[in-house]
């Protein structure tokens, strides 16, 4: 356990001292038109600042704390390695203050970050191009047909089926009159007595049927 975390500790180290020694640079300011170019650089601890002066005067960078350069003729590059951090503004020593830059020295080298692996993006599988869908036909719609009005079937009037108590039929047993031989002559008269003695026997039954209901 306590070997991994040394091992880890050690490789850290390593790596960050490793990073440092690479990021160790060295950057130029040109020197033109009486003028530190740029006039303001931005670096890191340990790095080395190479002045170049390209006018056809002479100059020099005279950097307080960190050191002044050689007077550079034209063409001539002279270099100071700043050590520590922080802000050095700094200026020609021949020209002075009409000649100034300033140099900023960051603390430590932030490590690279190690860039993250980008997923190799899968093609999307190219969709296959659908095949617009023929519209069947709209079948034109059948007109439903209306149905037909019904005739309202009349009600059957109900006709009371009178009730016909039929009455109650006597069967007369009329005395036959064995009418003489002279019948044949006196055919009418034998039949008005036949009816008249129907109607007297109806007549009595009728009576008789009422006397009865009375009671
Ligand atoms: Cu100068």
């Amino acid at each position: 356990m306590r070997a991994a975390r040394f091992a880890a500790v050690a490789g850290a180290l390593l790596f960050f001292a490793l990073a440092s020694t690479a990021s160790a640079a060295v950057r130029p300011v040109d020197i033109a038109n009486f003028a530190f170019q740029p006039q303001s650089l931005t670096i890191t601890v340990g790095d080395t600042v190479t002045w170049t002066n390209k006018d056809t005067f002479q100059h020099s960078a005279r950097v307080a704390g960190v050191g002044t350069t050689v007077v550079l003729s034209q063409g001539q590059s002279a270099s100071l390695t700043f050590a520590t951090a922080g802000t050095f503004p700094y200026d020609c020593g021949i020209h002075m203050s009409a000649m100034t830059g300033t140099v900023v020295v960051r603390a430590a080298a932030t490590p690279v970050p190690t860039p993250v692996p980008t997923p190799i993006p899968t093609p999307a599988p190219t969709a296959r191009p659908t095949v617009a869908p023929t519209v069947a036909p709209t079948t034109e719609p059948t007109p439903t047909p209306s149905p037909a009005p019904t005739a309202t079937p009349t009600p059957a009037p109900t006709t009371a089926a009178p009730s016909a108590t039929p009455a109650p039929t006597v069967a007369v047993a009329l005395p036959t009159q064995q009418a003489p031989a002279a019948a044949a002559s006196n055919d009418g008269d034998a039949t008005g007595l036949l009816v008249a003695g129907a109607l007297v026997v109806v007549i009595g039954l009728v009576a008789f049927a009422l006397t009865r209901i009375r009671r």
